[in-house]
């Protein structure tokens, strides 16, 4: 039998057809608008029954035994009364706020964000915390101070597409499809990354440039734009405002003068923006190789004026805005108490974009455990994450988790962070669940993620967890739904739609709306001046750049710059395999084997100069630490810097990458530290 879902196996959010068989998930193929000949396969949908049927999954809930020496099973009656048990005692002993709940990458896109919200805010906590400081929810917030929303690019359609910091074909394939479609249809590629991917050996145009420093070029190319006239002179004069402070901020930073700081030439800078502006139409693809530095928002925001001067935004073929699914906003923000302010509270701007998004500055996590500011956390439920590998500075996130008084982990493996816990609650994958994806409701057709099979073992859907955790601390009245369904329907109301209006179309999903392009034009933008905003005054007024890098770039954007005496080498952090997803699925052998593993990538000349053959062991430190890795000799990168594989800390906790990387620096607007780039030294073991 085959089953229309959506695969949740990375934040992609593939919509698929499983194969079922007597209950059981044989295997998984992605929908595409291409034949399936030519179709990308992703590994870990490959993998997915292996995945889901791994022996590694946890199926009981367990405690961790009384001496600290490792975890019994315990009914799901008894796990849950304890974490009942520990919610009260702490709000008891030192307030709700002391408890926080820390969402994951699986967490933000698939168990809906909304469910723990709700659970928290009954309970009177603000600290709902997601990881969106490092991963695309800066970038959205970017968008949404300059246009009101986060554009979709539509690739293609386009004539011109930029692929600015991202690598689709490794982590997103339904976008690498469109890329691919563009380019062999005629588009210009243009590819912007320090390191050479597949997609930039495809490119028409190879930017290869200094890591880190994207926001100088976006500034560049905007100032080449409009010195050359070559922006969009009737969507600026009648969709815009501060086009002027634009003009004069870009004016500083021209190409001539900034290329040898981006290891590019002034050529390639003019070359690149003219054909960025006059091909019509044209797409930027901007992604996670922008965020992770303390600049995101400058730089994504930089990024997000081009789309708008050359006129592309809400075209087809370019960069377009969502329309969204008319949802209840379930998360019950308005219980909180108004003095209660949630450790995020040093980014207000940040914390309320969005009526939809939560607090997303991890880092305030450790900070309030460790420093206890601004007051103590000593709780913490993580939720479909693994910080102890994946937050930057693993040291100090690894001595905050030592430090709490109540760990509890909602996870479908034994991760390094599950290992710490107290609680440890079973959760059912992708494939055993009914759930609504953030994705599908943030923009047209609504796609149902439908539970193809039971859940494995004891493990339940997270839908379940948190709402029998809500009955469980009283709030039976917020938590009434008996099923996903329930609770699914009630939220989409307002959208007229129900589970089962969406399963009886399953193939395609339901639209609310046809789409519309050049919605600007009966609507206004959702910014406050209801114009794109080039100059913007919400952030000047809050003492921020009103234009991007107006105060000029601030200290180097690379981690441990002012080292780079003792640390010569430009460590990349963060090479995505289409194996794993973050630090997930080392312990599924189909996937761990027949990869690269985890090696350094570290470029020939380099090698030969420091002695280093292909297959050595390597030791690469920084400030923070030393971890280990393979080398693996390669010209995908500029000699003097190195990539580094990313997220193998499960695996091999001596490999684990953000031993290396720091959270002492922080954006101001969105907490995000630099952890993609930073300086490090290299040698043999
Ligand atoms: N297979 C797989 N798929 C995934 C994931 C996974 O781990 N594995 N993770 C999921 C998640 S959480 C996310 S956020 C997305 C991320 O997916 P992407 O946005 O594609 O992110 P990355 O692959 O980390 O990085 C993209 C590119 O940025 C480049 N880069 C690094 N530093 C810089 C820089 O300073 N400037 C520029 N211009 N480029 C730079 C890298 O070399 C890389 O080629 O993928 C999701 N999908
Ligand atoms: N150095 C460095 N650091 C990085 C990055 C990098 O590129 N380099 N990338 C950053 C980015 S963009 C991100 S998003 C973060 C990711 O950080 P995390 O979200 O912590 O990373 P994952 O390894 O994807 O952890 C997800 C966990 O959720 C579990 N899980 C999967 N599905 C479900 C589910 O349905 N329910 C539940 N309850 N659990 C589930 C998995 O088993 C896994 O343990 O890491 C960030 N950190
Ligand atoms: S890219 Fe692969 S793992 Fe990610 S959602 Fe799509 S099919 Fe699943
Ligand atoms: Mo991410």
């Amino acid at each position: 039998m085959i089953i229309d879902t959506v695969c949740r196996f990375c934040s992609s959010c593939c919509p698929v057809e499983a194969e079922v068989e007597e209950g059981c998930l044989i295997g998984a193929v992605r929908k595409s608008f291409l034949d399936p000949d030519k179709r990308l396969t992703c590994a870990k949908l490959a993998a997915a029954s292996e995945i889901v049927y791994s022996p590694a999954r946890l199926t009981k809930p367990l405690v961790k035994l009384e001496d600290g020496s490792g975890f019994r099973e315990a009914s799901w009656d008894e796990a849950l009364d304890r974490v009942t048990a520990a919610f009260w005692h702490h709000r008891q002993a030192s307030g709700p706020q002391s408890v926080a709940w820390l969402r994951g990458m699986a967490a933000d896109w698939g168990a809906p964000w909304d469910y723990p919200n709700r659970l928290m805010h009954a309970f009177g906590s603000p600290n709902t915390i997601g990881n969106g400081s490092i991963c695309f929810v800066a970038r959205d917030f970017a968008h949404t101070y300059t246009y009101g929303s986060m554009a979709y690019p539509e690739a293609k359609n386009a004539r011109c597409v930029i692929v600015w910091g991202k690598n689709d074909g490794n982590t997103a394939l339904g976008a690498a499809e469109g890329i691919h479609w563009a380019k062999e249809h005629g588009a210009t590629l243009i590819v912007i990354d320090p390191v050479r991917t597949a997609l930039a050996r495809k490119a028409d145009i190879w930017l290869r440039i200094k890591p880190g420093h994207d926001g100088l070029l976006a500034m560049a190319m905007i100032n080449e734009i409009i010195q050359n006239d070559w922006h969009d002179t009737e969507f600026v004069a009648g969709y815009t405002v501060g086009f002027e402070q634009l003009r004069e901020v870009a004016a500083r930073y021209p190409a001539g003068e900034v290329a040898a700081t981006l290891w590019l030439t002034v050529e390639q800078i003019r070359e690149v923006a003219r054909l960025y502006a006059t091909t019509k139409p044209a797409t930027i693809i901007d992604g996670n190789g922008l965020d992770m530095h303390r600049e995101v928002f400058d730089t994504t925001r930089a990024v997000a004026m081009l789309r708008a001067l050359t006129g592309n935004l809400d075209q087809p073929g370019g960069d377009v805005l969502p329309q969204p699914v008319p949802a209840r906003n379930i998360q019950l923000r308005e219980r909180l108490a108004e003095d209660v302010v949630p450790i995020t509270c040093d980014y207000p701007l940040f914390n309320t974009f969005s009526a939809t998004w939560g607090n997303q500055v991890q880092g305030c996590v450790v900070d309030a455990i460790l420093a206890e500011k601004p007051y103590p956390v000593k709780m913490v439920v993580v939720q479909s994450g693994n910080p102890l590998v994946t937050m930057a500075d693993s040291t100090r996130t690894r001595a905050a988790f030592a430090k709490l008084e109540t760990l509890v982990v909602i996870d479908m493996f034994m991760t390094e962070t599950a290992k710490q816990a107290d609680v440890i609650l079973p959760a059912s994958s992708c494939f055993e669940k009914t759930q609504l994806n953030r994705s599908s409701i943030r923009n047209n057709p609504i796609i149902l993620q439908n539970a193809v099979i039971a859940p494995v073992g004891d493990s339940w859907p997270d839908w379940k967890i948190v709402f029998e955790l809500g009955r469980r601390l009283g709030y039976g009245e917020d938590f009434p739904w008996q099923s996903a369904e329930e609770a699914i329907d009630y939220q989409l109301e307002p959208a007229g739609v129900t589970v089962s209006d969406l399963r009886a179309h399953s193939k395609r999903g339901i639209r609310i709306e046809a789409p519309r392009y050049e919605k600007y034009r009966e609507q206004p933008f959702g910014t406050p001046s209801g114009k794109v905003e080039f100059f913007s005054g919400r952030l000047a007024e809050a003492g921020f750049a009103g234009v991007p890098f107006a105060d000029g770039l601030g200290d180097d954007p690379i981690s441990f710059a002012s080292q780079s005496a003792e640390y010569p080498v430009l460590g990349i952090s963060g090479s995505r395999d289409i194996r794993f997803t973050n630090s997930q699925f080392r312990l599924i052998p189909a996937l761990l084997h027949g990869g690269a593993g985890c090696v350094v990538d570290i470029h020939p000349d380099d090698a030969v100069r420091q002695g280093f053959a292909e297959g050595d062991r390597i030791e690469i430190a920084t400030p923070k630490g030393a971890i280990a890795m393979t080398a693996r000799l390669s010209t995908a990168v500029r000699p003097g810097t190195v990539r580094l594989a990313w997220g193998w800390g499960d695996f091999d906790p001596r490999a684990s990458l953000n031993i290396l990387t720091e959270d002492d620096q922080r954006g101001p607007l969105t907490g995000t530290s630099t952890s993609r780039s930073f300086m490090c030294r290299l040698q043999k073991i």
